[in-house]
């Protein structure tokens, strides 16, 4: 699959592109077996934060009991290739899952948020691939704010307010709390820069992981979405640590945590915990 200059010039500048037709039906349907194991097979820390809320969602995010299949599975996937390319990394390292599945189409919005507020990353060689197995209408799609993965870092969303998703994760003013990006756009459309596709099945939005992103809802025209994303990163990632205020994700982020203790701040991210792929 060549990866044009345009393509690596948006991922670069705008923190995301869509790159289509990059899954074909095989990669699709391993994909989807492993998301349906993983819902079958949720790990301990499966989130229950908003459930019988407008925000339902079942979110799994890196699920340790998936963790030797998706590894497997990712030496079958163009992904390694895919991110040099984009990248111009040497190497390409896998890291893990997160999955989404909003049904019934109920949920709301997911909270706009960066993974860096929770994850000890740094560095430019971050993405996910956001895979979905249902066609989805932009207006249902994943949403970035364009530029944002070279902003400022903000407080997490803690995904536990449906009624606020500023609600902050830490709140110790180690970073700036999220702004009202909904309540802004609703007064004015022009407020944020927000970018979104829509998806044919095979189509992989690829997003670095530092951007403002939220999963917009699902609705009667579209009410199921089932979203496999899967996070890489590449010669130019760093560890970075995480405020001490949270228990969960003092210094060394929510996973990986013997691992992460070993790194300091600005070392490259490495481990023999990840898959490298190419
Ligand atoms: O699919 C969603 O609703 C959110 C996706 C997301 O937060 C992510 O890709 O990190």
């Amino acid at each position: 699959m060549p990866i044009s200059q345009s393509q690596r010039d948006a991922l670069y500048h705008d923190g995301a592109v869509l790159i289509e037709n990059c899954l074909n039906e095989s990669h699709l349907s391993e994909c989807y077996d492993a998301l349906k194991w993983a819902v079958a097979n949720p790990s301990p820390s499966v989130f229950r934060g908003l459930d019988g809320t407008a925000l339902q969602t079942h979110i799994d995010n890196c699920n340790l009991l998936a963790k030797d299949k998706l590894d497997d599975l990712m030496m079958r996937l163009p992904f390694g290739k895919l991110f040099q390319e984009l990248w111009g990394s040497e190497h390409v390292w896998y890291y893990a899952e997160e999955i989404f599945i909003k049904e019934g189409g109920k949920s709301g919005r997911g909270p706009w948020h960066q993974d860096t507020a929770n994850l000890p990353w740094a560095g430019e060689h971050w993405g996910n691939a956001w895979i979905t197995f249902q066609p989805i209408p932009k207006q249902n799609s994943l949403e970035i704010i364009r530029g944002s993965h070279h902003g400022i870092q903000y407080d997490g969303a803690s995904f536990m307010s449906a009624d606020d998703p500023t609600d902050p994760l830490y709140g110790d003013g180690t970073y700036p709390r999220l702004p009202h990006i909904d309540r802004d756009l609703a007064e004015n459309p022009a407020s944020w820069d927000v970018l979104s596709w829509a998806i044919t099945p095979g189509d992989v939005v690829v997003l670095h992981p530092h951007s403002l992103h939220g999963g917009a809802p699902v609705d009667a025209n579209c009410p199921t979405r089932h979203t496999l994303v899967v996070r890489f990163f590449g010669d130019d990632a760093q560890f970075r640590t995480l405020p001490e205020s949270h228990p969960r994700y003092a210094r060394n982020g929510p996973f990986f945590k013997e691992e992460m203790a070993k790194l300091n701040p600005g070392d490259p991210f490495r481990s023999p915990v990840f898959r490298q792929l190419v």
